[in-house]
């Protein structure tokens, strides 16, 4: 029940949201680190501090044995994950649970059910999402593949069930390349994820990813928060996200989020989710569902009032969903620019010494980061130093707001993605929203630079 510390298993940006959102309701923290973040913000702002490690993530935060640890010396009664690192690993999940230490996160069957790609599917088609045409789980033999691949219509696209991130898939045009695309998927899903199991499915050729946020009790109550487009993506890394969609209506969105609600309702989710589609010709097909909190989860609280961080550590306190589905309004328009330590143009990482930081602010404006001036950017995890998110009454004022305050940020001694995002927001293609998975890259390629 009602929590007293919660050791935040991040850092960065993330961790200080977290810390955020458990002081305002009177929660202390814990943070931990490596050696490499010991003068990090999220450190600075906890309550108290353990080191985990040396600066390798695998060596600390990816150290179950080391954050439990921590947790039993600091005598925190909950654990929060939140993105990337062990979010999604059902073995941290079972582990902390073992150790009566509340998990801040979704019930670690679920986690597991959904890091396998084909259980997803098949468990997301029984609650009766819409699926992408394609095999009915693992494809081995050659002679089904080719007439699941027939069914489905060329192209079909190879996927390995342990997959994400867009690792190991193949796109297959033709029955002539099938069975040499398979085994080449196969052998690179055993090297990357070792499991060589693979899935086929229908190549959609120019969708939009498009994600329903959703939130359930455990008990059975679920609702959704609408949906974001995170179209905008270089290498499968989102560079701006917006909430909501410029392509999905209000019935649209009361349809699809109502079928999302329900599923979770039906397999008693518990805590934060979020569906993956890809959308395309008006319609949705479901890919994957990611069981955390994610980098994008602000431009839902700015439509939605809801404190989702809030949200997440009542629910693992057992308390009931603050909100129901009938007092949710979507209210207007919201966009984050993901700022990364990066050159603009090569998307070489550039770490270092930040020797002036200015955020940008004013009404509708907010500023995730734990950057300040003279901290040391270290150079061995993820660039996103920031996250700006703007909120305006329709998308033509929030992109003027994000323009504006864009020009007020200020970053020196690294290079950031500032630029980038500043050109992007020029483009008519972005102001009119007529955008797909593909636009990001094709525009950079033929960029004048
Ligand atoms: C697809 C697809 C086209 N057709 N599946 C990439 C990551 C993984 N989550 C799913 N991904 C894709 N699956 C079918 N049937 C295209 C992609 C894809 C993609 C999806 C979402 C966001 C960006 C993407 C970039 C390239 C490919």
């Amino acid at each position: 029940m009602g929590i007293k510390r919660i050791l935040i298993a991040n850092r960065g940006e993330i961790a200080l949201r977290i810390h955020r959102a458990a002081h305002e309701i009177g929660i202390e923290t814990v943070a931990v680190h490596s050696t490499a973040d010991a003068d990090a913000m999220h450190v600075r702002l906890a309550d108290h501090a353990v080191c985990i490690g040396p600066p390798p993530a695998g060596e600390s935060y990816l150290n179950i044995a080391n954050i439990i640890s921590a947790a039993e010396i600091a005598q925190c009664d909950a654990i929060h994950p939140g993105y990337g690192f062990l979010s999604e690993n059902a073995k941290f999940a079972d582990i902390v649970e073992a150790h009566d230490i509340i998990w801040i996160g979704p019930k670690p069957e679920h986690i597991r059910t959904m890091g396998d790609k084909i259980e997803a599917k098949r468990t997301a088609g029984a609650l009766g999402l819409p699926l992408v045409p394609g095999s009915d789980g693992a494809v081995s033999d050659i002679t089904e593949a080719k007439a699941i691949a027939e069914a489905a219509g060329y192209p079909v696209i190879i996927k390995a069930a342990s997959g994400g991130g867009g690792r190991g898939m193949k796109v297959c045009n033709g029955p002539d390349q099938l069975e040499t695309l398979i085994q080449q998927a196969g052998s690179e899903a055993k090297a990357a994820f070792g499991d060589a199991t693979v899935y086929i499915e229908k190549y959609l050729g120019n969708p939009r990813h498009i994600e329903f946020q959703v939130f359930g009790d455990g008990q059975g109550n679920a609702i959704h928060l609408g949906e974001r487009d995170c179209s905008l993506q270089r290498r499968h890394q989102k560079v701006l996200e917006e909430a909501p969609s410029p392509v999905i209506s209000a019935a649209e969105r009361h349809r699809m989020g109502e079928v999302c609600a329900q599923a979770m309702r039906d397999m008693q989710y518990r805590g934060a989710g979020t569906i993956e589609f890809l959308w395309e010709n008006n319609e949705f097909y479901f890919i994957e569902m990611n069981t955390r909190l994610q980098v994008e989860h602000p431009v839902t609280e700015a439509i939605t009032g809801v404190d989702l961080v809030r949200e997440q550590i009542r629910i693992a306190e057992g308390r009931p969903l603050s909100v129901k589905q009938e007092e949710l309004e979507f209210k207007g328009h919201a966009i984050e620019c993901r700022i990364n330590a990066e050159d603009p143009f090569t998307f070489a990482p550039s770490p270092g010494l930040v020797t002036y930081y200015h955020a940008a602010g004013g009404m509708h404006v907010r500023v995730d980061s734990g950057l300040y001036a003279g901290y040391k950017i270290p150079p061995y995890y993820d660039s996103m130093i920031a996250k700006l998110i703007v909120y305006g009454r329709t998308r033509e004022g929030c992109i003027m707001r994000l323009r504006r305050a864009l020009e007020e940020m200020v970053v020196e001694g690294v290079k950031t993605n500032i630029p980038l995002h500043q050109e992007l927001l020029r483009q008519d293609d972005v102001l009119n929203g007529d955008y797909s998975i593909k636009w990001l890259e094709n525009w950079l390629e033929e960029r004048e630079v």
